[in-house]
């Protein structure tokens, strides 16, 4: 059995947003023209508390892309994005929703922060991602959408330790690229994992 998770396909994360990303509310017509082929379809969304440790602005003399240390992590600083119960948090309303089958909320807790879509950054809890895939007998996951570098990247990485077989859906995904070229690097370093990189074109074909 194989599930499609499509990751943080947020408001904030699209043009206009928050943490808008390039050109990241494109993937919004692949996400609905690959969903058909799955009989699970999971979102993740990112979810923060006001007081979120990865926003800037909560904490003084901080900029948004310097990097701090936070509860023993190394934590980017970002600006103050998908905050709970706000518009930016959102799924992008041109996301077929009615083939969703379930939504996983990360990053509530306002001192991990949380890029992956199973655990939070210091793997001190799981969202429940894991269990509810095992459970279904799912084996492979296909993961697509925001942001390449970041999140889509953590999904897939945590996805491949726990035991799938891992597909990202390439033009599928979007990058932050807070450095020029992180989109491609995520990508290699996804492939060196073993994760399989494929397009959407070749689903369901
Ligand atoms: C993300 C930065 C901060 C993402 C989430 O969805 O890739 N990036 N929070
Ligand atoms: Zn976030």
């Amino acid at each position: 059995m194989r599930a499609l998770i499509l990751v943080d396909l947020q408001n904030d994360f699209c043009p206009g947003g928050a943490l808008a990303v390039p050109r990241g509310d494109e993937t919004i017509a692949i996400a609905n023209r690959v969903m058909p082929h799955f009989t699970t379809v999971v979102v993740t969304q990112d979810w923060h508390p006001p007081a979120h440790k990865s926003f800037a602005v909560n904490n003084p003399g901080t900029k948004p892309g310097d990097v701090i240390d936070v509860s023993g992590i190394q934590q980017a600083m970002w600006p103050a994005h998908c905050v709970q119960e706000t518009p930016g948090a959102e799924i992008h309303a041109g996301l077929n929703k009615a083939k969703v089958a379930d939504l996983f909320k990360k990053g509530t807790d306002p001192d991990y922060d949380s890029y992956s879509g199973f655990f939070d950054t210091g793997k001190k809890k799981a969202t429940g991602l894991a269990a509810y895939l095992t459970e279904r007998w799912i084996k492979q996951v296909y993961v697509m959408g925001l942001a390449t570098d970041y999140c889509v990247k953590w999904t897939a990485l945590d996805a491949k330790e726990l035991g799938f077989d891992v597909y990202v859906i390439e033009d599928g995904c979007r990058a932050v690229e807070l450095k020029p070229g992180d989109g491609d690097a995520a990508i290699e370093e996804m492939r060196a994992a073993g994760v399989h990189i494929v397009e959407s074109g070749a689903i369901g074909a």
